[in-house]
């Protein structure tokens, strides 16, 4: 009784005694253990959505601008454009669009299905503007999203659908009342139906595209009115909040682009993310501090004269668009590379064949990984957890989910790959286990002939952030990245800093 006495007034002495910061953090290391069985890294906020991580695995993916553009010869109409402009020499093949793009290694596409001149490559029950209404032979049987979302399904590629939320064709597109307040008509009866429609071509849709464009100088058709309109604010005007919960409803896995605040505009059209590039922010190289996250996805035209197809385009080459492909899959964003169809619905021949050999390319640069098969050192290898274990053949095991990771509090690391027989390396990957968070702020890559001296790789190229994936050709150019390679028993990646410890999935070696 005494000891009980004794030890209740002791323990309440001791809880209103202030602790040592040794004592607290004792504390919390074992509330960690005891709430925490699989030793988990702490995330590094903010943390992208689970449909956030499903859309930056696409990764590489093809942009299709067909529609009335294509037979006006327009890159931007005006909305008065007659139904029967729109006539197709045959009937419109998207199957034959997404084959081109599987082809080039790209894993899905997004179909341009209304551009801001409003007119609707399905038969929507939103306006009479659209394909059903053309009575040209092959336009008035045309429905781009069922023919789209079919030909991805039976390809197994993503697929989803741009549609423009300016429409220079609706009389209610930044229609104002009596007041001068803007009304919710093209809100509520044109685009959120629109989009609803297009939701109903398949629950499985990665990405909705919906371009910032907004009016002002542009004279449009509006219904007759012919004049200049403008919005002051996409969110509040097309109710984006509402818009995305309503559609996330139906279509579980897609993001909303752009407007929608899901994914964002890199900020350039030229087909280049920064090489030091945050999925926060905004812009090339967003934002280290960013609250929320927002990846980059580059809009990029492979040909030369416009988003739509053009007479006399030509076709940027292979090597071209695998540097496209550098600075941007490899630096952290994703890449929508535009390949228009012509006035027969089909890609012209020669896309085809460039896709082709842009596959062949892609397979040939980056399509053995040397990783898998070498011996890998690390100074550090977290503690496992109760079923989860952090070793570093994670990083090789080609499966996303299991990552290699540091203790808490190591924020610098080295990773060693050895061969026994020397290799020809030329670039390497690193992949990170996004899902706590972007982590990793500054690494070297180094390569040793002997195995034991190293030398610095990778040229003037900024090796700071990695996120998603990181891409870097050893030579240092993403211009003329396949040369004579480096012979090396050894590549060595050192963490030199890392907001928490580090988390890679996967590290790949060509
Ligand atoms: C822009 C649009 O205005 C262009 O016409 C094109 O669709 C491009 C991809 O986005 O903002």
């Amino acid at each position: 009784m005494k000891n009980t006495i004794f030890f209740l007034a002791a323990s309440a002495l001791l809880a209103s005694m202030p602790l040592t910061a040794a004592a607290q953090e004792g504390i919390r290391l074992q509330e960690q253990q005891l709430n925490n069985a699989e030793n988990t890294p702490c995330p590094v906020f903010p943390v992208p959505s689970e449909r956030q991580v499903k859309w930056n695995e696409t990764e590489f993916y093809a942009f299709y601008h067909y529609g009335m553009n294509t037979y006006t010869n327009a890159e931007w109409g005006d909305g008065s454009e007659a139904n029967s402009k729109f006539n197709p020499t045959a009937a419109p093949n998207p199957k034959q669009w997404l084959e081109a793009a599987k082809k080039a290694g790209m894993k899905g596409g997004i179909a341009v299905v209304k551009h801001h001149d409003g007119f609707c490559l399905w038969p929507t029950k939103t306006t009479d503007h659209h394909v059903g209404n053309s009575g040209t032979q092959y336009g008035s049987t045309t429905n781009i999203p069922r023919d789209f979302a079919k030909a991805a399904v039976e390809l197994d590629m993503k697929y989803g659908f741009y549609v423009s939320p300016w429409d220079l064709n609706s009389p209610y597109w930044g229609k104002k009342d009596e007041k001068g307040n803007y009304t919710d008509e093209y809100a509520k009866k044109v685009f959120f139906e629109q989009c609803a429609e297009l939701a109903e071509f398949g629950k499985d849709q990665f990405e909705m595209w919906f371009d910032g464009a907004t009016g002002g100088d542009h004279k449009g058709y509006y219904g007759g009115a012919n004049e200049y309109r403008t919005i002051d604010n996409a969110q509040t005007y097309y109710d984006i909040p509402n818009l995305r919960d309503s559609i996330h409803n139906l279509c579980p896995d897609i993001i909303l682009w752009g407007v929608g605040g899901e994914a964002r505009w890199i900020g350039n059209e030229q087909g280049w993310a920064g090489e030091t590039n945050w999925a926060m922010g905004s812009g090339e190289y967003g934002s280290e501090t960013g609250w929320q996250w927002n990846s980059g996805e580059s809009d990029a035209k492979a040909t030369s004269k416009g988003w739509f197809w053009h007479s006399g385009e030509t076709i940027s080459s292979a090597d071209v668009l695998f540097k496209m492909y550098l600075e941007t899959v490899g630096r952290n964003a994703t890449l929508i590379l535009n390949i228009p169809p012509d006035k027969s619905g089909s890609l012209p021949e020669a896309t085809v064949a460039r896709m082709e050999e842009l596959g062949k390319m892609m397979e040939q640069r980056l399509g053995t990984d040397l990783a898998p098969a070498a011996a890998i050192e690390v100074t550090e290898t977290r503690t496992a957890g109760q079923t989860v274990d952090y070793k570093a053949g994670n990083m090789t095991d080609g499966n996303k989910d299991t990552y290699w990771a540091t203790n808490d509090g190591t924020t610098s690391a080295t990773i060693t790959f050895r061969w026994d027989e020397p290799q020809t390396l030329r670039y390497v990957m690193l992949m990170e286990y996004i899902r706590l968070g972007q982590r990793i702020k500054a690494f070297t890559v180094e390569t040793s002939e002997d195995g034991e001296n190293f030398t610095r790789r990778c040229g003037s190229i900024a090796t700071t952030t990695v996120g998603y994936k990181r891409i870097l050709p050893l030579n240092g150019s993403t211009a003329s990245s396949y040369g004579a390679g480096y012979k090396a028993k050894a590549l060595r990646i050192t963490i030199n800093d890392s907001k928490a410890c580090p988390l890679l999935h996967t590290v790949s070696i060509f």
